[in-house]
């Protein structure tokens, strides 16, 4: 019997009574504690009928179980599928359908409100809670800790993780046992990460940072974590004394630096702060240095290939760059017409190809190769050059994408919905620069001729279908889109239009 993944991230656990993880009210779960919840749950997942192989779909609030669902996920051989607890449900419906999940877990909560989704979808639907209670738990409880881990290849699935795209539509991206094990051990290397390292995890677990980069990344290390399950402010700065490393989106460190709490004396003691997800801008990353006298380590990543790059842990981390290629892992830039690799400073479109790259969309076999060249280069979206020194450097995007708060946002996504409500001849939905999250979403409507648009009505719609992260924070209405010869919108020319006028306005509306 063999199971790469089980082996690599729970290996070093087994009979570990010390702190696995340390909770914000000062309790803590042991190595040991964590794996028999996996073991139990696991029997659990076997009860209820699933197989190898099979989706499991999981919408709940982060906690120690939330982490043990995918451990089980991971022991028993079944694909982890988490999805975002911001989702609406029409947003749950469409993963359910799409994915063939066989078990979908929610918190009791939502139980009424997806009952009817799930049955819909054919998943069986069972709740667990932040507190280790509901149907799920109820099962498990009964259950044995001792599991026979099943026996999986290095190729088979390990994770579906859905991530937007820009015709509207969400795509599974499969990641493989062997794509998740390769890219957390080479993290672990290249950060040094150790058993004595403990992690202040604030991020969530439901996207690549927070789950794969964050939490694989110690478990292979077999360290510890202060596992808090949000970032909150207050909580994180009481709980760094006590940490030695830290992975945030950038905004966890803009928020840091606002507090004149934070300073050097209070991450004297830590290792490393590292940052991703969205770029760091320059000015963060030399405020951050002057506070503490630490440099942040930037690196870049995506949920098809998990991490790609990184700076430096011994030698310059270089602002406003995401550093080099990881070991193993090959990045080129190409002509965005040609498809030919560009030279030195070039700037292009930035394709990886490594052990990392995932195995493709699932069912999607389109849309896999449109974006997964014949000869494993995966072509990223991100545009960028790479410096004579061998940083890269991302300068934007070709995919019509927001990141807030380290969110992604496909705008086609909310155009979609916003053209179908009442007297909307067209929208646009464009990202400006935001002082908390990076950028935020503005809507752009049309009306149709002469037609008035009731907005509060239009937002309402919004809410029952989009979580609420990809809310518009402004709907702003204009006589007509501005277009190219093409007739393609020209977003570049309403960012700069709105940009200015906005941004100011949302700031003093949604910043903390
Ligand atoms: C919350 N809100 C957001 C938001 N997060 N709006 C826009 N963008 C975001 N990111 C909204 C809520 O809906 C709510 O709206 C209001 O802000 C307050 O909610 P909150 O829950 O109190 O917000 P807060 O806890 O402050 O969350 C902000 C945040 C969080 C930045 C801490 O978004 C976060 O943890 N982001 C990390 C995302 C992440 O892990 N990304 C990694 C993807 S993987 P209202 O209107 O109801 O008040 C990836 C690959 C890689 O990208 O390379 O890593
Ligand atoms: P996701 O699809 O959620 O995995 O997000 C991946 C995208 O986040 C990448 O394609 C980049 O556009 C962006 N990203 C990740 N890390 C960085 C970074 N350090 N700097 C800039 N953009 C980043």
């Amino acid at each position: 019997m063999s199971n790469p993944l089980f082996d690599a991230l729970f290996g070093q656990h087994i009979g570990k009574t010390t702190p696995f993880l340390h909770l914000a009210d000062g309790s803590t779960v042991s190595h040991e504690e964590f794996l028999q919840t996996a073991g139990r749950y696991a029997n659990a997942l076997n009860q209820l009928g699933l197989l190898p192989g099979d989706r499991v779909a999981v919408q709940v609030d982060k906690s120690p179980q939330a982490l043990a669902i995918y451990g089980a996920c991971v022991q028993a051989g079944m694909v982890f599928l988490p999805l975002n607890t911001a989702y609406t449900p029409p947003e749950i419906s469409y993963f359910l359908e799409d994915s063939g999940a066989k078990l979908f877990l929610c918190q009791s909560l939502l139980k009424d409100k997806l009952t009817g989704i799930a049955n819909q979808a054919g998943a069986i639907l069972k709740t667990l809670d932040a507190n280790g209670t509901g149907t799920f738990a109820d099962l498990a409880h009964t259950a044995s800790a001792e599991f026979a881990t099943a026996d999986r290849d290095g190729e088979d699935l390990a994770a579906l993780l859905y991530t937007s795209g820009t015709t509207g539509r969400s795509k599974g991206a499969m990641l493989s046992q062997n794509n998740l094990i390769s890219n957390a051990r080479t993290l672990v290397d290249v950060w040094k990460f150790s058993a004595k390292d403990v992690l202040l995890h604030a991020l969530p677990i439901f996207h690549t940072h927070g789950l794969f980069v964050a939490s694989n990344v110690s478990l292979v290390a077999g360290g510890s974590m202060i596992f808090l399950n949000r970032f909150d402010l207050d909580t994180v700065i009481e709980n760094l004394p006590r940490a030695t490393t830290m992975m945030g989106v950038p905004t966890f460190y803009t928020r840091l630096l606002d507090d004149p709490r934070f300073d050097a004396n209070l991450s004297e003691h830590m290792r490393l702060f590292i940052s991703g997800s969205a770029p760091l801008l320059a000015e963060t990353h030399t405020a951050f240095h002057s506070r503490t006298g630490h440099t942040i380590l930037e690196r870049y990543g995506m949920t098809e290939t998990n991490m790609n790059t990184s700076n430096p842990y011994e030698g310059e981390r270089r602002a406003g760059t995401v550093g080099k290629p990881l070991p193993g892992i090959e990045l080129r830039i190409t002509d965005l017409e040609t498809g030919n690799v560009l030279q030195a400073n070039e700037i292009g479109m930035i394709e990886v190809r490594g052990k990392n790259v995932f195995k493709g969309y699932w069912q999607m076999p389109k849309k896999t190769a449109e974006e997964l060249r014949a000869d494993g280069f995966f072509i990223s979206g991100d545009l960028g050059r790479i410096d004579s020194d061998g940083y890269v450097h991302i300068v934007g995007r070709n995919k019509d994408m927001i990141i807030s708060g380290g969110y992604n946002i496909y705008p086609k996504e909310i155009e979609l919905l916003l053209d179908q409500q009442q007297n909307v001849l067209e929208s646009a939905i464009i990202g400006i620069p935001h002082p908390d999250f990076g950028e935020t979403v503005v809507g752009i409507l049309v009306a149709k001729g002469g037609a008035t648009l009731d907005l509060p009505k239009i937002s309402e719609a919004l809410s029952k279908s989009l979580a609420r992260f990809k809310h518009p924070k402004k709907l702003i209405i204009i006589s007509e889109l501005p277009r190219n010869a093409m007739g393609k919108v020209q977003k570049n020319i309403l960012r700069s239009r709105y940009e200015r006028e906005l941004s100011e306005g949302i700031k003093n509306r949604v910043a903390k």
